[in-house]
Parts: C-alpha cells; sequence; structure tokens
C-alpha cells in the first residue's frame, strides 16, 4: 500500500477476490468494459501472495466476502502510517461494510486508531508517500472534508502533506503515480501538468513514463526491488536502468476493474 514507507514492510494483509468479483465497480478506463475473469483474478493473486511470501513478508490472508465485490482491493480500507491506523469512510457506498474484517485484524497491531468522522470520504488509493512527505488526491472517492481530517492525523504525527486534484479521467492517486523508493516518482506522461507534487524534494527523480504505460505507474517498492505489472516495458527499463531488481505480475483481471498493485495489499510492521 502506498502509506507504508519503504522499509517497514514486515507483515502484510491481503484478501483472495470472491467469485462476485467479476461485478466489481469499473470506469473501464483500461479495458473495452470487459469483466474480469474470477479463475484467472485467483490465479494472478496467488501469484502477489506466493511473492510477498518469498520476499519473506507474514502474509496475512483474509476470506474471500462474497457479499463485497471490490473487497479484495484492501489499500482502500485503511491508512496505516508507523503502525498508526487511519479508517477512512470510502468513497463507494458499496465498499463500506468491506472494512469490518479488516478492523478486527489490524486494530490489535496498531499504536493508535482513528477514525473519519461523516461526512467526510476518503479511500486509500488516493494517498502515496514520497519518502515521509504524503500527496492525498481529492478525487471522485476522496472529499475535501475527509482529506482534511486524514491531513490532521499526519500533522499530529508530524508529517507534511499535500492535496492533488486527480484528474477526472482517473480512479484514485495511485492510479497515476508511485513511489517504489524515497527517491523515485513514476507518473505518466500526460499527467504532468496535473499532478503538482508540491514541496518533493530535490532528492527525489521524477520519471516520465508514456501515457500508454499509464497503468504500470502503479509500483510497489520492498527490499530493493520493484514489483511492476506484466506488459509495460518502458516502466521496466527505466527501473533497471537505475538498477532496481524487478519483479513482473500478471494483473489483467485487476486492471479490468480498475485496481494497481498497491490496491491489493496492506502493510504494517
Ligand atoms: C473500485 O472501483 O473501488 C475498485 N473496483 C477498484 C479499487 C482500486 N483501489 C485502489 O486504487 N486503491
Amino acid at each position: 500500500m502506498a502509506t507504508s514507507s519503504f522499509f517497514d514492510k514486515k507483515n502484510i494483509i491481503v484478501r483472495p477476490p470472491s467469485k462476485s468479483f467479476s461485478n466489481a465497480l469499473t470506469t473501464s478506463q483500461f479495458t473495452n468494459g470487459e469483466k474480469p475473469d474470477y479463475n484467472l483474478a485467483i490465479k494472478q493473486h496467488n501469484k502477489y501472495i506466493n511473492t510477498f511470501k518469498e520476499l519473506g513478508l507474514n502474509v496475512i490472508i483474509l476470506e474471500p466476502e462474497e457479499e463485497y465485490p471490490d473487497s479484495c482491493f484492501v489499500e482502500d480500507q485503511a491508512l496505516i502510517i508507523d503502525n498508526n491506523v487511519f479508517f477512512p469512510i470510502p468513497g463507494a457506498p458499496s465498499r463500506i461494510g468491506e472494512q469490518k474484517k479488516i478492523v478486527q485484524t489490524l486494530s490489535p497491531h496498531m499504536k493508535s486508531i482513528h477514525w473519519c468522522k461523516e461526512p467526510g470520504r476518503i479511500d486509500g488509493g488516493d494517498v502515496v508517500r514520497v519518502g515521509d512527505i504524503f500527496y492525498i488526491g481529492l478525487s471522485s472517492r476522496s472529499d475535501k472534508n475527509g482529506v482534511t481530517q486524514f491531513q490532521e492525523f499526519l500533522t499530529k504525527l508530524g508529517y507534511e502533506s499535500y492535496i492533488i486534484k486527480v484528474p477526472d479521467f482517473s480512479l484514485h492517486l495511485t492510479t497515476l503515480c508511485s513511489s517504489p523508493n524515497p527517491n523515485l516518482l513514476l507518473i505518466p506522461e500526460g499527467s504532468h501538468d496535473d499532478l503538482i507534487f508540491t514541496n518533493l524534494p530535490q532528492s527525489v527523480e521524477i520519471i516520465t513514463i508514456p501515457d500508454i504505460e499509464t497503468y504500470g505507474c502503479n509500483t510497489i517498492g520492498i527490499n530493493g526491488k520493484v514489483i511492476i505489472s506484466e506488459g509495460y516495458p518502458s516502466v521496466k527499463q527505466v527501473l533497471i536502468e537505475r538498477g532496481l531488481e524487478i519483479i513482473e505480475l500478471p494483473m489483467s483481471e485487476f486492471r479490468a476493474v480498475d485496481g494497481s498493485l498497491t490496491c491489493l495489499s496492506l502493510f504494517f510492521h
């Protein structure tokens, strides 16, 4: 998930897709409206899980939830900063009930627990951490009230944060960018003028990726390696050029419903 620091990925929470997954919400931004294939999604999700096991993480696997077609996208349901958690109220009404099991699972491990209050709305997928600075997307899912509450939580923890207006064509801020390590930020070419990263440290290199590979800009950095989606050669190349070891994962079924690599996990230490 996009709020954990580069160094604190020890435990990971995932939830496999349920059989209702083909009814997950989608903007069809990345497809022609085809529904995802449940069996293939399970195979892809297993690879995702095995990757983290091989990387030495403790993987906590929640039970699939039939009632919630989008419930594999756990990133949206909790914002964990240094083992302090802010539980958002998700922007999509159909996704609010997904949070229950995550609250039960995470809470015993957290140093402090905070809750978004009505009428605020914010999805975890709208938060991107670059080093120790947080960028928060104002989007169709995250409103000013929810974002402001989350910023207050960050301020109490001693972190700077800035708001970025997410372009209408995109679901979340994490749909468009990621920071696979504290010195890198990947963004698509066409979003360059829209995504203003205020006070970005000079040490951070912004790498612009061709628009055709927008989906590939969502990556997960872990233990000196970077997990990327399969089929994004420019993303792969720029990261290899910077000396990073790449792990590629097939993500087609999640992409069909606007889900990227970071959306499928929650990390804590
Ligand atoms: C949704 O529309 O909510 C899901 N189909 C996709 C959620 C993706 N989550 C994320 O970017 N963090």
